[in-house]
């Protein structure tokens, strides 16, 4: 009876072992799993200013800025502008908003016209985690 409870034991401990696996230090490729998505303002909609903006993310979690935590980051969003790759860090200036303080939404003043808004997920030293942690919409605000 306690040899199995062992053999137990030891199956358990081997499955939690791989399940923990090591995690992504700082800031590696994301995985399949891991994303950002906007909750709202919708693609193609057409929305007034200030418009409501809601950050999505999947497979990672939100810590505010200051060290570079496996897994973790906050949130940027970008204005009419690219997207910086993987690594660099993102400048901050009227294109190039911060959420450090783990802000997930934002009510941001946009003049009338098309504008393409872009999420991008950064490790806690504003080094982006790239394309596979970035989403975009295209909006038109009245
Ligand atoms: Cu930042």
């Amino acid at each position: 009876m306690q040899y199995r409870f062992a053999v137990l034991l030891a199956a358990a401990a081997a499955l939690s072992a791989c399940v923990s696996s090591p995690p992504p230090n700082g800031n590696t490729p994301p995985s399949a799993a891991q994303g950002v998505y906007f909750i709202e303002p919708a693609d193609g909609s057409t929305v007034s200013s200030p418009v409501k903006v809601k950050f999505g993310l999947k497979g990672m979690t939100v810590k505010p800025a200051g060290e570079i935590v496996a897994g973790t980051g906050h949130h940027h969003l970008l204005i009419d502008a690219a997207s910086p790759k993987q690594g660099d860090v993102i400048p901050a200036d009227e294109k190039h908003l911060h959420f450090g303080k783990g802000q997930t939404e934002t009510e941001l003043k946009l003049p009338p016209g098309n504008h393409v808004l872009t999420m991008q997920f950064a490790d806690g030293l504003h080094q982006s985690y790239g394309d596979a942690m970035s989403a975009s919409v295209r909006i038109t605000v009245q």
